[in-house]
């Protein structure tokens, strides 16, 4: 029989639960605990307002009775596509609280990567938010659930619209006169599924189980110190990793503190809400802290409640973090995160010059983690080599997966991070490169042969390569090289093609150039570094 998912050995489990990491506690239980221990704090607030913890558990256990009515039993896969705002929250502790297994999608995605991602993961139900013009998402998940007929449900915050659907409000109002809903799932039960960076061409989902999820959460809290007066201002798109865990807005929560979602990432959107929400922490990509940073120079909000500046997701460079300090008045913490588990911290006593020049070091004691050459020899400290690791809380195989977890998992466990780095005398990470094929555009994942698939439908196209570049606004920037003897397509013609096909905008190359030939490295590869290199202007060093 196939297994959807790949757990922890029982011995290593069973220490993992002995030690501590692992409670006896599903997620929803955290919050029908936090609600019964301080019910009348404040729990979320958003456009919609203020929800207090004793708020937010009654609403999702109205709108669990509410979906478990449609049916969307415990086990199903439901895609959760919603953006910052209150119906994100009470949706996915609704499904918690069911046992359905929400797919944790990105508002960008498009139809293609959606698709994918139903049919992977078999989903019965999609959740999206009503929208308007081109890019409504309804229109979309109509055409995501044309292509797979297991998506049997529509559900919408907002109205439904022409299409059909049911609204989160009535499926509430609907709830509160059925029985409650409770789910039964076990703490090493998989909770969630996130999406994976990837490599491949198509989707890779991560189970997340209760125990691991929560131990992610709780651990990150203490290592960033919330507390019940912490106000966490969610800023990246709630359905990121880093915005759940890191420690996000289940780590706020396991804390008895706020979450503030910030409906955009714009300085001026979260300077408002900083001052009048008292925000004490909150997390960006690189890419836009110079905009928070000038910002601040301008601003006439009162920045000084904020404690922390979290920063991860792509590689922020010591020049720009220096100045987080001194320009916002707070303490910056680098975070070095994957939504297949491992996250690192710097600390905050830990020496400036660590925090400004290194990515942390892992979140937990029980955090493995080996740094190895090609052939998996491990290297020495201050030698660049893979990052291998397993622990409490990183994934033992990716959901339906059985071939690609052999490339990316070693016979005992480890998991491949893809990530070059170099760890310092002291224990500490520094990322110094990626050895997986993967462009890193401003904090979102790109796999290169997904979108080198969708560019060999160009007429007279031959081949096709995406690489990444150094970018100063971006981090990175993604330039599609494409062998033909053909004139060089315009990059509005590639951009029509791809969104067309159903990629995301944000996978759309920033720069195209078209070759007679595409460099090969002596096995016949594609030479990416050579391509890298072109683009820089440099001559490849010999490797
Ligand atoms: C360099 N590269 C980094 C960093 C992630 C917290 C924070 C981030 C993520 C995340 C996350 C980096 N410097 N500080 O899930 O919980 C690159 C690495 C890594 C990949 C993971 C979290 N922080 N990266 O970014 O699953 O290449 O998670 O393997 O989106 O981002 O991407 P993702």
């Amino acid at each position: 029989m196939r297994s959807d998912v790949i757990g922890w050995p029982e011995e290593t489990a069973a220490g993992y639960r002995r030690a501590g990491y692992w409670r006896d506690r599903t997620l929803d239980d955290l919050l029908r605990e936090r609600a019964a221990e301080h019910g009348d704090r404040t729990a979320l607030v958003s456009a919609s307002g203020r929800l207090s913890y004793a708020d937010l558990d009654e609403r999702a256990g109205r709108l669990a009775a509410g979906l478990a009515g449609l049916p969307i039993h415990r086990g199903d896969r439901v895609l959760l596509q919603l953006p910052n705002r209150e119906e994100y929250v009470v949706t996915l502790f609704a499904l918690l609280r069911i046992g359905a297994l929400p797919i944790l999608a990105l508002p960008s995605l498009g139809t293609t990567e959606l698709t994918a991602l139903a049919r992977l993961s078999g989903a019965t139900a999609h959740v999206v938010a009503q929208g308007r013009g081109r890019n409504d998402p309804r229109t979309g998940a109509a055409e995501v659930a044309r292509a797979c007929p297991s998506l049997r449900h529509l559900v919408v915050a907002g109205d439904p619209g022409p299409g059909g659907g049911h609204s989160l409000a009535a499926l509430e109002r609907a709830g509160a006169e059925a029985p409650a809903v409770t789910s039964g799932a076990a703490p090493g039960d998989p909770a969630l599924l996130l999406l994976s960076g990837g490599t491949t061409g198509t989707p890779k989902l991560i189970p997340r189980t209760h125990a691991d999820y929560d131990y992610n959460a709780r651990a990150s809290a203490e290592v960033c110190a919330l507390d019940e007066h912490t106000v966490y201002l969610a800023v990246l798109p709630v359905t990121h990793n880093f915005t759940m865990v890191s420690p996000g807005i289940v780590g706020t929560l396991a804390a008895g503190g706020t979450v503030v979602l910030c409906p955009d990432p714009s300085p001026t959107t979260a300077f408002t809400l900083v001052e009048a929400e008292g925000v004490t922490i909150t997390a960006l990509v690189p890419s836009l802290v110079p905009h928070w940073l000038d910002e601040a120079r301008r601003t006439s909000r009162d920045l000084s409640s904020l404690r922390v500046l979290q920063v991860g997701g792509s590689r922020l460079d010591d020049a720009t973090a220096r100045r987080v300090g001194p320009e916002l008045g707070c303490r910056l913490q680098q975070v070095f995160g994957m939504a297949e588990g491992l996250n690192n911290y710097t600390r905050l006593d830990d020496p400036e010059e660590v925090v400004c020049t290194t990515q942390g070091r892992p979140l937990s004691p029980a955090d493995e983690i080996l740094v190895v050459d090609e052939e998996g020899r491990p290297v020495p400290p201050g030698h660049p080599g893979e990052l291998l690791t397993r622990g409490p809380y990183t994934l033992r195989g990716y959901y339906r997966a059985p071939e690609h977890d052999r490339l990316s998992f070693t016979p005992d466990g480890f998991y491949r991070t893809g990530d070059l780095v170099v760890r310092t005398a002291r224990g500490d990470l520094v990322v110094v490169g990626r050895i997986k094929d993967q462009v890193n555009r401003a904090g979102e994942k790109i796999a290169a042969i997904e979108v080198e698939e969708h560019l060999l439908a160009l007429p007279d196209v031959r081949a096709a390569a995406l690489v990444g570049v150094p970018d100063p606004q971006l981090g990175e920037r993604s330039v599609a090289f494409l062998e033909t003897d053909a004139p060089c397509p315009s990059r509005s013609e590639v951009r029509r093609l791809l969104l067309e096909r159903g990629l995301a905008a944000f996978k759309v190359p920033d720069e195209v150039r078209a070759v007679p030939k595409l460099p090969l490295t002596g096995i016949g590869k594609v030479d990416k570094r050579r391509l890298r290199a072109d683009v820089a202007g440099l001559t490849p060093t010999v490797p």
